[in-house]
């Protein structure tokens, strides 16, 4: 069974998606996801002019042996465009293999060990009100874990705050985030945020009990110290997890984090290999993973990384935003079904517009999720409802200081 094409689709219901479309000489049809938020065609052109011909003509049975060929046959390795597209040809080829054998994905990595996952959905909110609404509307909609976001007195507009205004005065949903050209800017002062978040939780706790499992992201913006300070604050309300609370590429900085503090870490939706892995692990600084199927190479390295977690206590937490295609959603369900160290799960639901373009065997109830069963990832294209849905530029905001300074996503 060799690969006889492999097309790039590039589609926007929603958000942009890049979908990779590998097909047998036999007919049978694999999807992968490459979607970089703001980088799309960067890996649409990575697949269409550097992989897709080195592919034509190959064993789709090979699967290993392709990913190591895209990866340690390629002098440049690394970094999100590279590993988005070889993730898209693993997926692609796991979702072949699947429906060659007429199961799906999971049964495959060795069967499900348990019976769904754990998952939590973002609530938000511009004001202590809305914040508990929009828990309530989540608990209601059957989440049994919320991720909490909440506005902060002194900065105008916030990352992953559904209800804010950027700088410029206009208001603007934070997903898909910011779409046209420039990005939208966002401004953030560590201080104010600092004084500010702890309150918010010790109102949530009130409200909502000790029961409900709470988490937090802040995009990376700390330094390792206020971090430090802000984990130790959060103490008292016993979160699931704290989420990258200081930029991803200093792993030592989580020392800190860990010297003042119990208050569970998890990191790593920016990271593409193990290796950028390797020192959070065997040093057991963190206590979850959060890297994805799309942005770490496919479901092959995300099993092995997952495995080596395993031989530390650390857990899964894949990321899973809008930007995250129904397929490479599809793909770490799959993957946090089989293995035995799964912690949780993202998950933000994709919009009506996504799901008429993506048809998907998922299922989301009482809060758990679960793959389906149908053979390999369960997804398919609908390639005529994509065409309706041209790409169109859209990037993140960017995050400014009071005096104009760039910080840190
Ligand atoms: O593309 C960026 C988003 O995926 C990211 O901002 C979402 O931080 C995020 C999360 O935890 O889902
Ligand atoms: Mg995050």
């Amino acid at each position: 069974m060799n690969i006889a094409s492999a097309e790039v689709c590039v589609t926007s219901p929603s958000r942009n998606f890049v979908t990779l479309k590998l097909t047998t000489d036999d007919g049978i049809t694999g999807l992968g996801d490459a979607t970089l938020n703001g980088r799309e065609q960067a890996v649409a052109a990575y697949l269409r002019e550097h992989v897709a011909s080195l592919l034509v003509g190959q064993d789709a049975h090979r699967i290993e042996d392709t990913w190591q060929y895209l990866y340690r046959g390629a002098y440049w390795r690394g970094g999100p465009v590279t590993m988005a597209a070889i993730a898209a040809v693993d997926m692609a080829l796991w979702d072949i293999k699947g429906k060659a054998a007429g199961l799906p994905l999971y049964q495959l990595l060795g069967g499900a060990s348990r019976s769904g996952l754990l998952a939590y959905g973002h609530a938000s909110g511009g004001s202590p009100q809305s914040l508990s609404e929009s828990i309530h509307a989540h608990i209601e909609r059957g989440y049994r874990a919320v991720r909490v976001q909440t506005a902060v007195p002194g900065i105008r507009a916030l990352y992953g705050v559904a209800e804010q205004r950027q700088a410029t005065g206009e208001r603007y949903d934070y997903e898909p985030a910011g779409r046209g050209v420039p990005p939208p800017e966002e401004d953030w002062d560590s201080a104010a945020y600092l004084r500010h978040v702890p309150s918010v939780f010790e109102r949530v706790r009130e409200e909502f009990g000790a029961e409900l499992p709470l988490l937090h992201d802040v995009h990376h913006r700390l330094t390792p110290i206020e971090a430090a300070k802000l984990a130790q604050r959060l103490e008292p309300y016993d979160l699931f997890w704290l989420e990258d609370c200081t930029p991803a590429e200093n792993p030592q900085g989580l020392r800190i984090v860990r010297q003042h503090s119990t208050t569970p870490l998890a990191i790593g939706e920016v990271f593409n290999t193990v290796w950028d892995f390797q020192q959070l692990i065997t040093e057991q600084l963190i206590d979850y993973i959060r890297a994805s199927a799309t942005h770490f190479g496919g479901v092959t390295p995300l099993r092995k990384l997952i495995d080596f977690a395993a031989l530390h206590q650390i857990r899964s937490g894949f990321h899973g935003p809008t930007d995250v295609s129904p397929v490479g959603f599809a793909a770490q369900l799959h993957v946090g079904l089989a293995i035995h160290n799964f912690g949780i799960q993202e998950y933000m639901e994709h919009s009506e517009a996504t799901n008429s373009v993506f048809r998907q065997s998922m299922t989301f109830r009482d809060g758990m999720l679960h793959p389906g069963e149908t053979p390999g990832l369960g997804v398919e294209l609908d390639e005529k409802a994509a065409a309706a849905f041209p790409y169109q530029p859209a990037y993140l905001p960017v995050s400014r200081l009071k005096d104009g300074t760039m910080h840190d996503w």
